[in-house]
């Protein structure tokens, strides 16, 4: 019997990068996956490799996590087999722009603010409550080394990722004694559309950013997803800071070149 079998696991932003990794590694845990993105159309083109890989049933749900409204119609009102979420892996986000604070785009900052503060919240607000009244479930936030220290023009995105450190302490301490679990998983540089998002489509600038180093892999990440999920209904793993071997703090990267 595989360790999430047809258990419900819903993941944000599984239409690319880390969430799509953590759609396939809970796959292969032989979980019921709910899967939320606003490009739904790839998650259903995954469906099937995920199907072969172990996952027990996958539903797709189009979802842009910064409305409210649309998350509580999604979220909040699931067909019986759908509604209790075991694992949430509140995971959907982005960075836009590198500029310095004094330089910045208001457009980036409220779009980051509300995806990866706000999005994240909202998630939470619709899911958490189900998983409170039946004292069980996980609930992993997708942070950021970005959360734990600023760098060059990381202003407004760091600033996003320490909400959501703060968010989740908060939210663990509020479910002290309901045996909800509650993590951060917080990595460094991982290789998926991220900077090419960051950068606006930008794809030389994106690869740079990678140049001589050998970044994570979505995967790696979604390894460390599962094995917070899958730990003993007793233990909770509060916070993991994942890098790569390249890198040592959000500023200091050996690169080879
Ligand atoms: P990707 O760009 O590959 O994936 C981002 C995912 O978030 C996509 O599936 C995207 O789906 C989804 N998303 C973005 N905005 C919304 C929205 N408004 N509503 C619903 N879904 C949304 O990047 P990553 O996989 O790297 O990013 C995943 C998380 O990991 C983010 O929170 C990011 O901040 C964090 N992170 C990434 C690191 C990295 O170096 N890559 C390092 C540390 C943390 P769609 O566009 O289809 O809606
Ligand atoms: C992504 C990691 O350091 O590129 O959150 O901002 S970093």
């Amino acid at each position: 019997m595989a360790a999430f079998d047809d258990r419900v696991v819903l993941v944000t932003g599984a239409s690319s990068g880390i969430g799509a990794a953590c759609a396939r590694a809970f796959a292969r845990e032989g979980a019921r996956l709910l899967l939320a993105a606003r490009r739904v159309e790839r998650i259903r083109a995954e469906a099937p490799r995920l199907s072969g890989l172990g996952a027990r049933d996958v539903r797709a749900v189009r979802l842009d996590t910064r409305d409210y409204d649309a998350v509580r119609a999604a979220l909040g009102d699931l067909p019986a087999e759908w509604e209790e979420i075991d694992v949430l892996v509140n995971n959907a986000g982005l960075s836009r722009g590198l500029a310095s604070l004094h330089e910045g785009s208001l457009d980036d900052w409220n779009e980051m603010i509300d995806t990866n503060v706000k999005g994240l919240l909202h998630v939470d607000r619709v899911v958490v409550p189900g998983m409170a009244a039946r004292r069980r479930g996980t609930v992993v936030h997708v942070g950021s080394i970005a959360g734990r220290q600023a760098y060059p023009g990381g202003n407004v995105y760091c600033g996003t990722k320490a909400a959501v450190k703060a968010i989740t302490d908060g939210l663990r301490i509020d479910l002290l004694g309901t045996g909800v679990r509650v993590a951060t998983v917080d990595p460094g540089m991982v290789r998926t559309e991220f900077s090419e998002v960051r950068f606006h489509g930008d794809r030389e600038r994106a690869d740079s950013v990678y140049r001589g180093m050998t970044p994570l892999a979505a995967d790696d990440v979604a390894e460390v997803v599962v094995w917070i999920a899958s730990r003993p209904a007793h233990v909770q793993i509060a916070e993991v800071v994942v890098l790569p071997a390249d890198q040592a703090s959000a500023t200091h990267v050996h690169r080879r070149t």
